[in-house]
């Protein structure tokens, strides 16, 4: 009797332990790809020329299909232009979010983000609409690779210069 209470009671230990160290390994195993590109500067923008960042690969750490709703592109670090640009409340900057892929498969516009301004200040970056309601990629393919196409509108009095990198910083991340 005793020895079966010893064997049930060191079965029980071995579980906690198991248990413990399955809940340990996916964090782990998280780390070895990349979901999130971290903050990034902004690309110099010439007023009215559409400028496209590098592409990134990031890898849901959830699903093995990825749709619009598990992507997300954070903003923070708003700047302001300097006086080599017209001062105007009514500028917008546009930033679409896309997913590359292979010819002859157009890339998916995936969604729109609108930037405004207070003067020369970046005020505010808002998610504006969700475009592609399906997949972004492949069904079963949970990387995705995803770039941000950005123009600033132009305006009377702007000088053809970029911007410097300040203007604003992304985060892009997925789930
Ligand atoms: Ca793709
Ligand atoms: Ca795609
Ligand atoms: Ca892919």
């Amino acid at each position: 009797m005793e020895v079966i209470y010893l064997k049930k009671k060191l079965f029980i230990f071995l579980s906690i332990i198991s248990v413990a160290f399955a809940s340990v390994v996916p964090v782990y195993a998280q780390k070895d790809y990349s979901s999130s590109t971290g903050w990034k500067n902004a690309p110099a923008l010439t007023p009215g020329v559409r400028v496209n960042t590098v592409t990134y690969n990031l890898t849901s750490e959830s699903h093995t299909s990825v749709n619009a709703d598990l992507v997300a592109v954070y903003y923070d670090k708003y700047g302001e232009l300097s006086t080599d640009f017209a001062s105007d409340s009514n500028r917008i900057l546009w930033i679409d979010l896309y997913e590359d892929d292979v010819e002859p498969n157009a890339d998916d516009l995936v969604k729109t983000y609108k930037g405004t301004f207070k003067g020369r200040v970046l005020d505010t970056i808002v998610l504006y609409d969700v475009v592609e309601q399906g997949n972004i990629d492949s069904a079963g393919d949970p990387d995705v690779e995803l770039y941000l196409s950005i123009l600033l509108n132009k305006v009377s009095g702007d000088k053809s210069l970029p911007t410097s990198t300040t203007l604003f910083e992304y985060n892009m991340s997925v789930y």
